[in-house]
C-alpha cells in the first residue's frame, strides 16, 4: 500500500486571511492555542491556554458546582421538587408535573466561560508595497509558514507549537540579511509586564476567580532588540525567533480547581531547557512527536483534480464535488483533534476545540453533553488515538465528585453522579438555569459509553477492571433506585429529550442510554464480587429497552408519540437515534427498527448544523445509504464549512470537524454488529478506487483496505490480541484470494453464507483479492 512517509499534505492560499471566524488558522499542542490571521504587512496571532476560564470557585464566593442548594427544613428543595414532579407525573396530573420540573434548574452564577489570554500583532516594518503572500499549513507535520514578498525582499515565517516542549516556536527570516526589521505589540489586559535580557514575562489574573496565568517569550535574534511602551522592537536582522510559553495555576482537581506552583520559575524552566536548541532541533522534536500521530491513518481516494484548496473550495460551491477536498477535510480533522487534545492537557477539548477570540464565546465554549463532547471524542477511537481521550477520562473521574453532590441534592440519593447538559472545568454538574435544555441526568451515561468504548477498542482490561467498572456499577445503582415504571417500562423522570421536548416521563434517548450503561454492566458481572442483585438488574434493564414503531412509521421519539409531530419536524437533534449511533443496539437484522429510523432520519431532512448533519450522515452510514451519505457529504462541505475548513453550527464548532472525520471513516469500514468487519459499506458513488490505512477496529487491531471500482482487493489486520476474525466478503472482488500471516504462511479459513473467518489468529494477516 502507499506510505504517506514521503508525501505532504499541505493546505495552501494565495491570500490574506482578515477574518478570525472562517479563515483563521489554529496551530496547537492540547494545551496551547495560537490562532493566525494575515493581514497586509501585519500578523495577528490570538493566544489561547485550554484552562483560562473564568467562572467556578474563589475565596469569596459561595460556588456550589451550579446545585441549587436552597432547603426547605432538613431537604433540599430541589430534591422535593423532584418528589413532587414524579408523584404529579404518576397521578396522571401533566399539568401540575411539568410545574415542578420547571423548578429543577442550576444556578446561573459562576459557570463562566472560556476567555482568551490576548493577541500578538506582529508588524512587518517594510518600506515596500507587499507584493504576494503565500501561506501553507503542513497538517502532518504541524507547521504553518507564511511567505510574505517584497520588491527586494521575501520574509518567511514559520510557526509551530510542540506538544513534548510545552511552548509555540515563531521564526521570521528574510532572504535580504540584515534587513529584518519588525515591532511586536502584546495585545493583553494584564497585571504587569517586564523584559530583562531578551526575555518578556507578561503576567495576568482572571478578575472573576484569580485564575493566575503567564506568558513568557524569549526573543532569540541576530539584529537590535529594543523594547519600549509594551512592544518590542527588532532592526537590522536577519532572523528572529520567539519562544513562547503560557501556563496557568488551573488544576483538574475538585473541589478548588487550582494548583500551587510557582508558575514563572516552572515557565523559565521549559525556556531554561530550550533556549540553546536550534529552530531545527526543535522542530524535529514536534514534526516526530506530531507526525507520527497524523501517520497512523492515511487515506487516498484517487482523483484526477488538481485544485488548490481555494479553488476547489469555490468550486464545490457550484456542485463540482471534489473526492480530493473531502479526503482532506478527513486529514484535517485528525489535525484538530490532535491540535487540541493530548494525553497531558488538562482538560478534554471544547466547543471550540481550544481556539477562541472573544470573552463572551456561545455557550460559553463550554462542554457540551448532550451530544457534542461525546460526538468530539469517537475519533479518539477509530481514528486510532487514543492517547487523545485521556484528558476527557479525567475529566469525567474528576465530575463524579460534584455530580455525586448533584444527585444527592436533586434526587435524595447519594449514589453515583449525576452530570447534566453542560460542565465547565470546575466540576459544573447542576442542571442548566432552564429545565427545557438543561436537565438531563442521562447524560452520566452517554459520557461513559465513550468510556466504555475505549475499553472496547483498547481492551484495556485494567482500567476498565479497576476504574470504570465501579463507575458503571455505581451508576447503575443510582438509575436502579431512581427509575420507575411507565406501562410496560421502566423510565426515569421527569425527561426531556435533548431542546427538543417535551416534558415527559422517560424518552427513547434517555432509555436507551440507560439501557446500554446496565447491558455493560451485566455484560462484565464476572467483575462483580457480590452476584446477588444480578437477576433484579436483569429485570430493570429489559423494562428500560424501548424501541416503538409510530403511526407514521417512524421511530418514535416519546411514549406517548402516535404520528410524527409537525412542529419540530427538522429539529437538529436526531437523539432517540443513538441506539443506531453512536451506541451499537440496532443489529443488521433489526429490519424493522432500521426501517423505521429510515424514515425518522429522511424526515429530520438533510440541511442542519454541522453536527446536525453529522449525526445524521453517521445514521446513514450505518443503514448503508450510500447515495444519500455522499448528499451530506457535499450539504456539510458546501453549507457547513468555512475556508479555513472549520465546520460551524454556526458559529464553529469543533464537534462538526471531528464526527466528519469519524463518518468518514464509518462509510469505509463498520464492525458494531458482534463483530463482523463489513467493507466499505456505504461508499460513495464518486470514491471508486482508494486506499485506506491504520483505521482501529473493536478488539484492539488496525485494518488497511484497498479498492478499485469500488471492490476490495487487498485487506491488512494488523492483530494485537489474539482473537476470531470474521469479514463480510460481499464488498470482495471475488472469492478468488490468499491469506497469509505474518511469516507469509498461508492461514486456514472457511467461509459461511457470505463471511469470512478465521480463528485463533494475531499479528499480521493479509489478504490478496484476485
Ligand atoms: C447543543 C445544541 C446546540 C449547540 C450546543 C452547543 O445544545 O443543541 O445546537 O450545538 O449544544
Amino acid at each position: 500500500m502507499q506510505n504517506l512517509k514521503d508525501k505532504k499534505l499541505k493546505i495552501e492560499y494565495n491570500s490574506y486571511n482578515l477574518v478570525w471566524e472562517s479563515e483563521t488558522i489554529p496551530l496547537g499542542n492540547g494545551i496551547l492555542g495560537l490562532s493566525i490571521n494575515s493581514h497586509s504587512k501585519k500578523d495577528i496571532i490570538t493566544l489561547n491556554e485550554e484552562s483560562l476560564w473564568q467562572g467556578g470557585p474563589s475565596d469569596n464566593r459561595n460556588y456550589t458546582f451550579g446545585n441549587d442548594t436552597t432547603k426547605q427544613g432538613n431537604d433540599y428543595l430541589a430534591y422535593l421538587n423532584f418528589q413532587k414532579t414524579n408523584q404529579y407525573f404518576l397521578a396522571n396530573n401533566k399539568e401540575k408535573a411539568t410545574k415542578y420540573s420547571e423548578k429543577l434548574i442550576g444556578k446561573k452564577d459562576f459557570f463562566g466561560a472560556y476567555q482568551v489570554l490576548g493577541e500578538i500583532e506582529i508588524d512587518y516594518l517594510e518600506e515596500h508595497q507587499e507584493l504576494a503572500i503565500k501561506r501553507s499549513l503542513d497538517i502532518i507535520n504541524g507547521l504553518y509558514q507564511i511567505e510574505r514578498k517584497y520588491q527586494n525582499n521575501q520574509i518567511t515565517k514559520k510557526i509551530f507549537v510542540s506538544n513534548p516542549n510545552n511552548f509555540a516556536l515563531l521564526k521570521l527570516c528574510s532572504i535580504n540579511k540584515t534587513n529584518l526589521s519588525l515591532s511586536f505589540n502584546f495585545k493583553q489586559f494584564r497585571n504587569s509586564i517586564k523584559y530583562d535580557n531578551n526575555n518578556l514575562v507578561v503576567k495576568g489574573i482572571i478578575s472573576d476567580n484569580n485564575l493566575n496565568w503567564i506568558t513568557c517569550i524569549y526573543f532569540k535574534t541576530d539584529g537590535l532588540i529594543n523594547y519600549s511602551n509594551n512592544k518590542i522592537m527588532i532592526a537590522n536582522a536577519n532572523d528572529v525567533s520567539l519562544y513562547l510559553v503560557i501556563l496557568t495555576n488551573y488544576k483538574n482537581l475538585y473541589p478548588t480547581y487550582r494548583e500551587n506552583t510557582n508558575l514563572e520559575e516552572k515557565a523559565q524552566e521549559i525556556i531554561n531547557n530550550i533556549k540553546d536548541k536550534t529552530y531545527d532541533e526543535l522542530y524535529k522534536i514536534h514534526s516526530t512527536d506530531f507526525s507520527s500521530l497524523m501517520k497512523r491513518i492515511e487515506l487516498n481516494i484517487f482523483s484526477k483534480n488538481n485544485d488548490t484548496l481555494e479553488q476547489s473550495f469555490k468550486k464545490y460551491q457550484n456542485k463540482k464535488y471534489n473526492p480530493k477536498l473531502e479526503s482532506l477535510l478527513f486529514q484535517y480533522g485528525r489535525y484538530l483533534l490532535i491540535s487540541s487534545t493530548r494525553e497531558n492537557s488538562k482538560l478534554p477539548l471544547n466547543l471550540q476545540g481550544i481556539w477562541n477570540n472573544t470573552n463572551t464565546p456561545l455557550w460559553s465554549s463550554d462542554y457540551h453533553l448532550n451530544i457534542n463532547l461525546e460526538m468530539s471524542y469517537w475519533l479518539s477511537l477509530k481514528g486510532n488515538l487514543f492517547e487523545t481521550i485521556k484528558p476527557l477520562i479525567n475529566f469525567v473521574f474528576d465530575l463524579t465528585k460534584p455530580g455525586r453532590e448533584t444527585a444527592r441534592i436533586y434526587t435524595g440519593i447519594n449514589k453515583g453522579f449525576l452530570i447534566n447538559t453542560q460542565a465547565n472545568p470546575f466540576g459544573w454538574s447542576a442542571p442548566g438555569w432552564d429545565f427545557r435544555w438543561g436537565w438531563a441526568p442521562e447524560s452520566s451515561a452517554f459520557i461513559l459509553s465513550n468510556l466504555y468504548d475505549y475499553y472496547k477498542y483498547s481492551n484495556n482490561y485494567l482500567f476498565l477492571k479497576n476504574d470504570l467498572y465501579p463507575l458503571i456499577k455505581d451508576l447503575v445503582s443510582l438509575y436502579s433506585d431512581l427509575v420507575i415504571p411507565y406501562n410496560n417500562f421502566f423510565v426515569l423522570s421527569p425527561s426531556y429529550s435533548p431542546e427538543h421536548g417535551d416534558i415527559t416521563m422517560g424518552n427513547t434517548y434517555q432509555n436507551l442510554l440507560l439501557y446500554n450503561l446496565f447491558s455493560i454492566y451485566l455484560n462484565n458481572f464476572n467483575l462483580e464480587n457480590d452476584k446477588s442483585n444480578y437477576l433484579e438488574t436483569l429485570k430493570i434493564k429489559d423494562r428500560l429497552l424501548y424501541l416503538e414503531v409510530g403511526k407514521n412509521g417512524q421511530l418514535k421519539e416519546w411514549f406517548n408519540e402516535d404520528y410524527l409531530n409537525k412542529k419540530d419536524l427538522k429539529h437538529r437533534h436526531i437523539s432517540h437515534l443513538v441506539g443506531l449511533y453512536p451506541l451499537d443496539l440496532i443489529k443488521k437484522s433489526n429490519y424493522k427498527i432500521r426501517k423505521a429510523i429510515f424514515i425518522s432520519l429522511k424526515k429530520r431532512g438533510l440541511q442542519s448544523t454541522g453536527w446536525g448533519l453529522i449525526h445524521r450522515l453517521l445514521c446513514y452510514a450505518r443503514l448503508n445509504k450510500s447515495k444519500i451519505c455522499y448528499k451530506l457529504i457535499n450539504n456539510i462541505i458546501k453549507n457547513n464549512t468555512y475556508l479555513n475548513l472549520w465546520s460551524f453550527h454556526p458559529p464553529f464548532q469543533i464537534d462538526g470537524n471531528l464526527g466528519y472525520s469519524t463518518a468518514i471513516l464509518e462509510l469505509l469500514v463498520q464492525d458494531y454488529d458482534n463483530e463482523v468487519i463489513e467493507l466499505l459499506p456505504a461508499l460513495p458513488k464518486k470514491w471508486r478506487s482508494g486506499n485506506v490505512s491504520g483505521v482501529a477496529l473493536l478488539n484492539n487491531k488496525t485494518i488497511d483496505i484497498k479498492w478499485h471500482r469500488h471492490k476490495v482487493i487487498e485487506i491488512l489486520l494488523n492483530i494485537k490480541t489474539n482473537q476470531n476474525i470474521t469479514i463480510n466478503t460481499n464488498k470482495f472482488k471475488s472469492l478468488k484470494f490468499t491469506i497469509t500471516n505474518s511469516n507469509n504462511n498461508l492461514v486456514n479459513y472457511k467461509i459461511e453464507k457470505g463471511v469470512l473467518f478465521i480463528f485463533n489468529i494475531e499479528g499480521i494477516l493479509k489478504i490478496n483479492i484476485k
